[in-house]
């Protein structure tokens, strides 16, 4: 190892830092500053990297957990080779430059994760450790070692503080990921203040005694450094590794160094003297010198060439095994055709008096015999959230090709973990829990959203028909919240979530399909746990309408008196309601099922007239609060939902209470029509 170089390089990426922060007034110098030696072995030295290919299946995955010390990776990313130019690190912050305040993936080469909020990025590292393992697992041979990588995230006392970063970092411990390397950018300081004011655990005890391997290192000894990255590397041993690196925030500006006010921009004033302090030229900006970058070209070419090497066992490899080869062809690609998938499908699957759950979790077993690499999991719920790929075996240290993966009572982080498995793109991911507990994974449901992530959220207990379990189990305001994400927009200008909440086995299936090719970003499938009555309409007319988010599943002649409008259980509700107003009052009835709002609004207008003309009272029916379908009912609409928490009671007792009948359906929609 260079140390001289490589010394001088983790100085001019302070350089870079500092600039980058001083000429937008924002962002943070502290952990670019702080953690610059460990950047220099990692992009110098250590990392398995090809930055002319920065999606290279066989790379080391690097991520900047602690995403508020971007300027880190940028500078990084700069220096050892990426399209990363110094133009671009000199537009830190500035409107769309590749160079955004946190790092943002499908922004800017190499950046493998969107991190900033703290924690989910652990949570990442860890999804992306589980697709490295099952990856190896599944397309290794005896001849043949294409998957022989480790996962390294970079995070501080603010990542590890999180409880989404807790869960995950017991999960990945329970299941073996040895092949995961967190670096703990340990420098005792937060935001507000030094850390022991929040914190005063031990970290080598704490994630010894979680089963990991622990090390306690100076962060600024390059020589330690690189040997504590190569004793993780070389450590198959069944267990993660926590690289404690005990480091000075914002080294190299004396003012602040050590202290909380080197975290963020504070240190930016002292610049100029700072820049001379470690020995850059003066009145120089955004300085690289020749040294670095003639080492960093070399190093540029090595890698390049193992890399080369690499492809040559890959080539060996695919001529060997073309059926592995096709099937890791067809996952990288992510062209996942579900029309052909689904014509493997019995046509009555999922038809009859079933519980949306159950039909879901048929069709999910049906999709997983035409799809090797859809994963799933569940929050220790698989008996009712019904997911299980039977015989697709266990996810574990032992079973590492196991299509289930059990990631306990821990939401938060199978949220992040089937994030990162999204951001590998090598499995398809989907998690379940209750409707109510989402909440418990919204973070990472925003990022996923945000990052384009297609990762599957199956949601059942869908609505006060838990019964029993009560209000803390019932979810009111959960797909309110959940269809929020489908109003906003991600940057390809689409949906940003898409939130299918079908009404019968027909709707479930073409639910399923439109989240497997729903690859811009992620789905979430809201289902029921009571039985509900299949939709009159013929299975063809519920596919090809739910797939436009919202259909007419039965009409009358000529314009309509009323528009009885719902998703989900309400939709049967509507049925008998509207069978009444028909026989008694000789009403025009239309009933219109609304999976996706978020969807329907994506047709044309002429199509979302056909179903909602505008010039006809709309009566809403949701087991949520009334403003999730107030929109499609409109000013002149009424919805009847829930403004309340529910109680504990078997559910019919509860449709009765709260009006969930087909005869409170009648009596609110003559009271709308008087
Ligand atoms: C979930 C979340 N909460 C709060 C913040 C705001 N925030 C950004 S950095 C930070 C402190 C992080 O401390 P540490 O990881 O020790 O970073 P360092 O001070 O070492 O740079 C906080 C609170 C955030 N980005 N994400």
């Amino acid at each position: 190892m260079n140390k001289v170089l490589l010394a001088q390089a983790a100085n001019e990426a302070r350089g870079l830092a500092m600039d980058a922060v001083h000429k937008c007034s924002s962002g943070h110098l502290g952990l670019p500053l702080g953690a610059a030696d460990i950047g220099a072995v990692l992009f110098g030295e250590s990392l398995q990297c090809d930055p002319a290919d920065p999606k290279w299946l066989n790379r080391d995955r690097f991520i900047l957990s602690a995403g508020h010390g971007s300027m880190f990776i940028y500078g990084w990313l700069h220096l050892s080779g990426y399209d990363v130019s110094i133009d671009d690190v000199s537009k830190f912050r500035v409107l769309h430059s590749i160079t955004p305040g946190h790092p943002e993936f499908h922004e800017t080469p190499g950046v493998e994760c969107t991190t900033g909020p703290l924690g989910q990025g652990i949570g990442n590292a860890v999804g992306y450790a589980l697709s490295g393992k099952m990856a190896a697992a599944k397309y290794n041979t005896a001849d043949h070692k294409i998957i022989d990588n480790h996962i390294i995230a970079l995070a501080g006392d603010g990542c590890l503080q999180e409880g989404v970063a807790r869960e995950a970092v017991a999960f990945a411990a329970h299941n073996g990921l040895d092949n995961l390397i967190v670096i703990f950018d340990s420098n005792d300081v937060t935001l507000d203040a030094m850390a022991k004011v929040t914190q005063s655990e031990d970290a080598q005890a704490l994630y010894t005694a979680l089963g990991w391997d622990a090390v306690t290192i100076d962060g600024h000894d390059l020589e330690a450094i690189k040997a504590a990255i190569d004793t993780a590397k070389a450590a198959d041993n069944g267990k993660p590794k926590i690289i404690i690196a005990k480091t000075v925030i914002a080294k190299g500006i004396p003012e602040v160094a050590g202290t909380a006010k080197g975290h963020g921009e504070g240190g930016a004033k002292f610049i100029d003297a700072a820049k001379k302090g470690i020995g850059l030229p003066e009145g120089t900006h955004f300085y690289v010198s020749d040294e670095v970058k003639g080492y960093f070209a070399d190093l540029k070419a090595k890698r390049a060439a193992a890399h080369a090497e690499w492809n040559k066992s890959f080539e060996a490899w695919s001529a060997a095994n073309p059926e592995k080869a096709a099937e890791l062809k067809a996952a990288r690609e992510g062209g996942l055709k579900a029309e052909d998938l689904l014509k493997l499908i019995p046509e009555t699957s999922g038809e009859g008096k079933a519980a949306t759950r159950n039909s879901g979790g048929e069709i999910l077993n049906h999709i997983a015999k035409a799809v090797p690499h859809l994963i799933t999991g569940s929050a220790d719920l698989f008996g009712s959230t019904k997911n299980y790929i039977k015989d697709g075996g266990d996810f574990s240290a032992a079973n590492p090709t196991g299509r289930n993966i059990w990631f306990g009572i821990r939401e938060h982080a199978m949220g992040a973990i089937c994030n990162g498995i999204a951001y590998d793109g090598l499995f398809l991911a989907s998690g379940a829990t209750f409707l109510v507990f989402a909440d418990y994974c919204r973070p990472s449901i925003r990022l996923a959203s945000l990052a384009k992530l297609p990762v599957t959220y199956i949601f059942t207990h869908d609505s006060v028909g838990v019964g029993e379990d009560g209000p803390t189990h019932q979810p009111v305001e959960q797909e309110a919240q959940i269809r929020l994400m489908e109003q906003l927009k991600n940057h390809s200008g689409r949906n940003s979530f898409l939130a299918l909440r079908p009404a019968d086995g027909a709707e479930t299936l073409e639910s399923w399909k439109l989240a497997l090719e729903n690859r811009h970003g992620p789905s979430g499938l809201i289902l029921s746990r009571q039985g509900i009555a299949d939709l009159p309409a013929e299975t063809t007319v519920k596919a090809a309408g739910t797939a436009k988010g919202s259909y007419i599943v039965e009409d009358c002649e000529g314009k309509p008196d009323v528009i009885l409008l719902a998703n989900g259980s309400e939709v049967a509700t509507l049925i008998a309601g509207a069978a009444r107003l028909r026989n008694e009052k000789n009403l025009k009835v239309r009933i219109v099922s609304v999976p996706s709002e978020g969807l329907f609004r994506s047709q044309t207008l002429k199509y979302q007239r056909s179903v909602l003309p505008g010039n006809v009272p709309v009566f809403g029916l949701t087991a949520g609060l009334p403003v999730t379908l107030q929109g499609l009912a409109g000013s002149r609409g009424r919805v009847f939902g829930l403004s309340h928490f529910g109680y504990s009671a078997p559910f019919k007792v509860l449709d009765e209470k709260f009006g969930f009948t087909g005869d409170n359906v009648f009596d609110q929609v003559l009271r709308l029509l008087k």
